[in-house]
C-alpha cells in the first residue's frame, strides 16, 4: 500500500444473517426461524512498514549519510564520529527551488551486512521504496581497505544480495571534501566512478559545498522517476461483478471418498451450500428444512441421486469435519411430492384445491414414508419465492 487512503481488505467480515421477516414468502408467511450471520475472516498479519521516500541514502556506518540528509532538509538526525549512529531510517523534505521531495537516511551497510554483520540490512526494506539511491562516500577514513571505489563496490554488492533495487537509478555523492587528503582521493577516483556509469558529486556536508548541485540532480531525478511512474501506474477502480445467472451445475461439486473409517461419504463442495450451513440454526427444525430446500434448488440432491447415491449414505458438505447428514432424498424421478415446507397453517386461507391436495398428501405419505433425516420435513414441489439478492 503505497497510496493515501489505499484500502486492502486482509481478513472480511462474514455476511450478516437475515432476519425471519427477509425470509417470508408466499408459502411461508410467517418463517419461524432466521439465517445466522456468517462468521468473519480470521487471520494473523505481520505488518511491515517500509518508509517511503523519493531518495534513499547508502554508505558506510561513518560515511556522513544522516549529516546530509540534516544539510540539505529540516531533519535533525543524530550524528555522531562512531560507526551504527543511525539505528533507524531518518526522513528528510527536500525542497529544490518549487520541487519538493523526500530523502531517506538508512542505518550504515558494512561488507557482509547480507549475512548479518553489523546491523545487517534487514533495513534496506526502506530503500525498496525509493525511487533513486545515492551512494554517500566517506573520502576521509584512514580504515585499511577503504577507498571510494572499493566501498563503492562492496555496497553494491550488499545490494544486489538484498535483490530488488536493480531498475532504481544510482549517483555518487563523494563525501568529507572540506578536508584536503578526501579532496584529493575524491578528484584521483571520481572519473573511475563516473566510468562505471555513475554521477558523480563531491560535497562536504560541513561547508555546503557541492549540496546545491546534489540536490538539484536528485531533484531532476525524482522529477524523471515520477513522470514515468504516473505513466506507467495510473490508480485503477478494480470493478469485480458477481457472476449471475448461474444456476445450476458448476456451483458445487460432489465427490466420493472414504469416510476414513472402512466406509465412504459424499463430499459436496461449494461456496452456497457451504455458505448455506453456516447461515442454519441446526437447532431450528424450520430452518434446517430451510436449508434442505436450498440445496434442493441448487440441484444438490437431484444430483447425489445421478451419481447413485441412496437414502442413508453419508453426506458432507464442506471441507475437513464438515457438517455430515444422512442422505434423505425428498425427491424422485416420477414421484408427485405435493406438500410444501414451512407452511403456515393458520395463516392460509382454504382454497378448494387445498382440501383435495390434503388428501393426495396423506395418501402420498402413507404410501411412502420416506426418511427425513432433515429434520423430518415435508417436500414440496413448488419453488419458493426467496429473496435471490440474498441467495445469490
Ligand atoms: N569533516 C567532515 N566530517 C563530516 C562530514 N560529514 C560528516 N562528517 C562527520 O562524520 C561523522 C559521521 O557522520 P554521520 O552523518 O553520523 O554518518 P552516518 O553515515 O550517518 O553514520 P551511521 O549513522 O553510523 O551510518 C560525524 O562525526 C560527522 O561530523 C564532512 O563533510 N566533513
Ligand atoms: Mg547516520
Amino acid at each position: 500500500m503505497t497510496g493515501e487512503i489505499t484500502e486492502y481488505i486482509v481478513a472480511e467480515g462474514g455476511r450478516g444473517g437475515l432476519g425471519n421477516a427477509s425470509l417470508a414468502s408466499a408459502n411461508r408467511k410467517a418463517p419461524g426461524f432466521a439465517l445466522l450471520g456468517e462468521e468473519g475472516d480470521q487471520r494473523e498479519i505481520i505488518l511491515e512498514l517500509k518508509v517511503l521516500a523519493d531518495v534513499g541514502l547508502v554508505g558506510f556506518p561513518s560515511a556522513g549519510k544522516s549529516s546530509l540528509i540534516a544539510a540539505i532538509s529540516r531533519a535533525k538526525p543524530k550524528i555522531a564520529d562512531y560507526p551504527f549512529t543511525t539505528l533507524v531510517p531518518n526522513l528528510g523534505v527536500v525542497t529544490a527551488g518549487d520541487f519538493t521531495y523526500t530523502v531517506a537516511d538508512v542505518p550504515g551497510l558494512i561488507e557482509g551486512a547480507s549475512l548479518g554483520k553489523g546491523l545487517g540490512f534487514d533495513f534496506l526494506r526502506h530503500i525498496e521504496r525509493c525511487q533513486a539511491i545515492v551512494h554517500v562516500i566517506d573520502c576521509a577514513t584512514y580504515e585499511p581497505g577503504r577507498d571510494p571505489v572499493t566501498d563503492l563496490e562492496i555496497i553494491e554488492a550488499e545490494l544486489a544480495a538484498h535483490g530488488g533495487l536493480e531498475d532504481r537509478p544510482r549517483m555518487v555523492a563523494l563525501n568529507k571534501v572540506d578536508i584536503p587528503d578526501a579532496a584529493e582521493l575524491a578528484e584521483m577516483t571520481r572519473d573511475d566512478i563516473a566510468a562505471k556509469g555513475y554521477q558523480v558529486f563531491e560535497i562536504s556536508t560541513k561547508t555546503s559545498v557541492g549540496l546545491k548541485a546534489l540536490v538539484s540532480a536528485m531533484a531532476k531525478l525524482v522529477q524523471e522517476r515520477r513522470e514515468l511512474a504516473a505513466q506507467v501506474e495510473k490508480p485503477r477502480v478494480v470493478l469485480r461483478p458477481k457472476p449471475v445467472g448461474r444456476k445450476t451445475g458448476d456451483e458445487f461439486t460432489i465427490k466420493k471418498q472414504g469416510d476414513g473409517a472402512g466406509g465412504f461419504l459424499w463430499r459436496v463442495r461449494g461456496a452456497k451450500p457451504e455458505r448455506w450451513i453456516k447461515q442454519t440454526d441446526f437447532g431450528n427444525a424450520e430452518a434446517v428444512g430451510y436449508l434442505a430446500d436450498r440445496l434442493n434448488r441448487l440441484g444438490v440432491e437431484a444430483k447425489l441421486l445421478e451419481l447413485g447415491a441412496v437414502a442413508g449414505d453419508a453426506v458432507a458438505i464442506g471441507a475437513g469435519d464438515a457438517v455430515i447428514f444422512d442422505f434423505a432424498p425428498q425427491i424422485e424421478t416420477g414421484a408427485e411430492i405435493l406438500a410444501r415446507r414451512g407452511e403456515d397453517e393458520r395463516l392460509i386461507t382454504q382454497r378448494p384445491a387445498v382440501g383435495r391436495r390434503k388428501e393426495m398428501d396423506a395418501a402420498y405419505h402413507a404410501a411412502k414414508q420416506v426418511d427425513m433425516a432433515l429434520a423430518g420435513y415435508e417436500s414440496e414441489t413448488e419453488p419458493e419465492e426467496i429473496n435471490s439478492d440474498f441467495d445469490d
